[in-house]
């Protein structure tokens, strides 16, 4: 009988320990839960302004608009919020200003970079800034997520000469008890050091059980999934809640922005192709999403009703 591999475990540490030692974690294990990440005050502040919200929502219908991640990736089951910056301003502004999301983002996100123009040698250091916001609940019934690294989205190839070079780190906020019932995050400590032939087993997987205002931090490369919601409706802590802060690099975008330099008008007789080149479609692996991982376009239609329509797409066809 071959016995299954015990799976490594995930560190917790105190919001109070500072920088230094969760940053160390982060870089050995892959990630880390944050103790106490948000203060009470804060974290009713955020689920009383999502609460609404949520209320507006129905369960997710896994096969939407986001077949770029591959079937049945957003689990069936699940409430999402997307876009929070829209919902909670106040709320999540406060969020973002926090000394250790800003600490923990920089010392992954930020790069320093030196080149010339001419003879003048320039020295820069990029920054950090939201990859995408959202709200993850867990109704019971929810199913499994696949495991995945979510840098996928963004095409990003495992470098052994730079392991720990990643397009953007999760922070995943515990807005309620997150339990192995509930479906509190899997995530396989270390991964994040695989190359891109290993998949990721079950069995490999720990949960990340979390406090509410506790946060789970992980690195791009560092293979997690939701996890299923065993609970029974009259168990009270049968909702799972997550607040997904992520960051990415700030220089992870076109040059010039076309959406919003273009005015509708203009862009409103444009065909297909041009929008598509413009950035008003999203990226093979998703990224440049709008609401429930549409692509701008699909948004632009629905308040207009003619974008994209009106000039001859690709082979003459529009979308
Ligand atoms: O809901 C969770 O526990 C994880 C969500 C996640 O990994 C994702 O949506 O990328
Ligand atoms: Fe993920």
């Amino acid at each position: 009988m071959t016995v299954p591999p015990t799976p490594a475990s995930l560190v917790t540490i105190p919001a109070s320990e500072g920088l230094e030692k969760i940053a160390e974690v982060i870089a050995r294990d892959g990630g880390v839960i944050v103790k106490d990440f948000l203060c009470p005050d804060l974290l009713k502040e955020v689920m009383d302004g999502l609460e609404p919200h949520f209320k507006t929502r129905t369960t997710w219908k896994s096969k939407a608009t986001h077949g770029e991640l591959g079937n049945d990736f957003f689990p069936e089951g699940s409430i999402r919020l997307y876009a929070l910056m829209s919902k909670i301003p106040e709320q999540l502004t406060k969020v973002l200003r926090l000394p250790l999301w800003n600490g923990i983002m920089s010392r992954f996100l930020d790069d320093e970079y030196y080149s010339y123009t001419g003879e003048n040698f320039l020295s820069q250091k990029s920054g950090h800034m939201i990859g995408s916001t959202a709200a993850l609940r867990l109704v019971p019934g929810a199913q499994r997520q696949p495991l995945h690294r979510d840098q996928l989205a963004y095409l990003t190839r495992y470098d052994p000469e730079r392991p720990l070079t990643t397009p953007m780190l999760g922070c995943l906020i515990a807005g309620t008890k997150c339990t192995k019932k509930n479906g509190a995050t899997l995530v396989i400590p270390g991964s994040h050091l695989w190359g891109p032939d290993r998949s990721p087993k079950l069995e490999e997987c720990t949960y990340a059980e979390m406090e509410p205002g506790s946060a789970l931090f992980t690195l791009g490369s560092t293979y997690h999934g939701a996890g299923e919601n065993k609970c029974d409706q009259s168990d009270p802590d049968a909702l799972r809640t997550l607040i997904a802060v992520f960051g990415q690099r700030d220089y992870l975008r076109p040059d010039q922005d076309e959406v919003l330099t273009t005015p509708l008008e203009i862009a409103q007789s444009l065909p297909d192709d041009i929008l598509k080149l413009m950035g008003y479609y999203k990226a093979v692996g998703g990224v440049g999403y709008v609401e429930d991982h549409q692509h701008p376009i699909e948004l632009m239609r629905a308040e207009t009703g003619v974008f994209g329509k009106l000039g001859s797409g690709v082979n003459g066809k529009t979308a």
